[in-house]
């Protein structure tokens, strides 16, 4: 076997290895980057609502995730948002009523502008009670930053759950409630 031959084999020898522990490495840290990733979700809580988004601001139906997936939960009160997007969410109360008020019933926004002016009932919940979730505001934040809240937790049970408020906000806090938002597969 001719020098330059054996050389050439030599060569590709290595590179056939040194392409073997690069695609290894690559592998193995694609497959040891952990646990599977965080997923955030932002709710927002009105008088009386509340508007679900994934974490690029879209807006959903619920949350769904897989078992075992950690959720990290960003409750927003309306009122740290532009006073455009709070009237968004009044219109949305306005359409569909509550309680004992039909939809377009011009009471509703009294009732909006009175609990808005009432520090006693400027603070949300959010609460999923079989998740261990309960999260409260603060209501007399000025600022977003201030203002949200945050949970992460681990969704161990299967199964559709509920979201609902769990700190009194006026007449419209029965009707704060998400039936089934929150599925875990
Ligand atoms: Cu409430």
């Amino acid at each position: 076997m001719a020098i330059s031959e054996r050389r050439r084999l030599a060569f590709t020898a290595i590179a056939v290895i040194l392409v073997g522990i690069i695609t290894g490495f690559i592998l193995g840290s694609v497959l040891t980057s952990g646990a599977p990733p965080t997923k955030t979700f932002n709710i927002v809580a009105y008088h009386w609502g509340y508007a679900l988004y994934d974490e690029d601001w879209n807006e959903i139906e619920q949350i769904e995730v897989k078992r075992g997936t950690t959720v990290r939960l960003v409750a927003i009160p309306a009122y740290a948002l532009s006073h455009e997007i709070q009237e968004g969410f009044h219109e949305r109360v306005l359409e569909k009523g509550f309680g004992d008020y039909p939809p377009g019933d011009p009471r509703i926004h009294d009732l909006m502008e009175a609990a808005h002016e009432d520090p006693e009932l400027s603070s949300h919940g959010v609460f999923i009670a079989q998740l261990n979730v309960d999260l409260s505001p603060d209501g007399k934040a000025s600022t977003l930053e201030e203002a949200i809240d945050s949970v992460e937790f681990t969704t161990d049970a299967i199964g559709t759950f509920d979201i609902s408020c769990s700190v009194f906000c006026g007449v419209g806090h029965e009707s704060m409630i998400l039936e089934g938002a929150f599925v875990v597969r």
